[in-house]
């Protein structure tokens, strides 16, 4: 099942639907909105698409999907965003790779990958990703990267328990802590064409990071507690 957290993506989700689809073909795919003023819904149906409604926000959009994955018993989930940026191609990669990993990011920045972002926010990533490598344990390039596949168990988990706000590198040291096995695949990803990305505004987006680095210390110390 693929699932596609969408706000405000009327222009693009319809052909990203599509593009899954072809990708994939006889795929699930489950659109989760909240909080469009577009026609963004519109669209998904259209396209051939599931679309369910959460309460606001990125993670939470991701968690209602994980939830509808376990209770259809998808074998596995991908989670692609709705802005075009996931190419379709790169989907059956994920799926192999989850033969031998629980749960597998799609990279922008391993090896020949490469993805053309602005300097201050390439190295906002890049800090970022030393920072979750280092409490999840392993070496990780693209921690925020929206494009995973996760095995059932991991969904189920995730389903259950899931970072309301913010769940990019925490929850992969989430993830790196349960035991896990979490791999990185490099994936050419295309730039957001138009529409207005999450991270648009700095200061959200120094404050997105500030909470992601504090999210990754509390993974990292109440590992094992639950
Ligand atoms: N349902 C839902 N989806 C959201 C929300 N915020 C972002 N999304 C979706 O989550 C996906 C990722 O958001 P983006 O804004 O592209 O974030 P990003 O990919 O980290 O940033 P860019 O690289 O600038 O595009 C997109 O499909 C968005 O439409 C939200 O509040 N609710
Ligand atoms: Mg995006």
């Amino acid at each position: 099942m693929v699932v596609v957290p969408a706000r405000d993506e009327g222009a693009r989700v319809g052909a990203v639907v599509r593009e899954v689809r072809a990708a994939l073909p006889g795929v699930t795919v489950v659109v989760v909105e909240n909080g469009s003023v577009d026609d963004t819904a519109t669209q998904d149906g259209e396209a051939g698409a599931t679309v369910l409604r959460s309460a606001p926000g990125y993670a939470r959009a991701l968690q209602v999907g994980f939830a509808h994955a376990v209770r259809a018993g998808a074998p596995w989930v991908l989670t692609v965003d709705a802005d075009g940026q996931h190419p379709g191609h790169a989907l059956p990669e994920l799926l192999r790779a989850l033969d031998t990993a629980d749960l597998v990011v799609g990279s922008r920045f391993l090896g020949a990958a490469g993805y053309p972002v602005p300097p201050v926010r390439r190295a906002a990533i890049g800090a970022l990703s030393v920072w979750t490598s280092a409490f999840a344990g392993q070496p990780l390039t693209d921690v925020t990267s929206g494009l995973r596949a996760l095995r059932p168990a991991v969904v189920a988990a995730f389903a259950e328990d899931y970072p309301p706000d913010v769940a990019d590198g925490n929850v992969l040291v989430r993830a790196c802590r349960a035991g896990w096995r979490v791999a990185e695949v490099p994936v050419a990803m295309r730039p957001r064409t138009s529409g207005r990305s999450q991270h648009a505004d700095p200061v959200g987006a120094a404050r997105f990071a500030v909470r992601m680095a504090a999210l990754c210390v509390r993974e990292a110390f109440s590992a094992g507690r639950a």
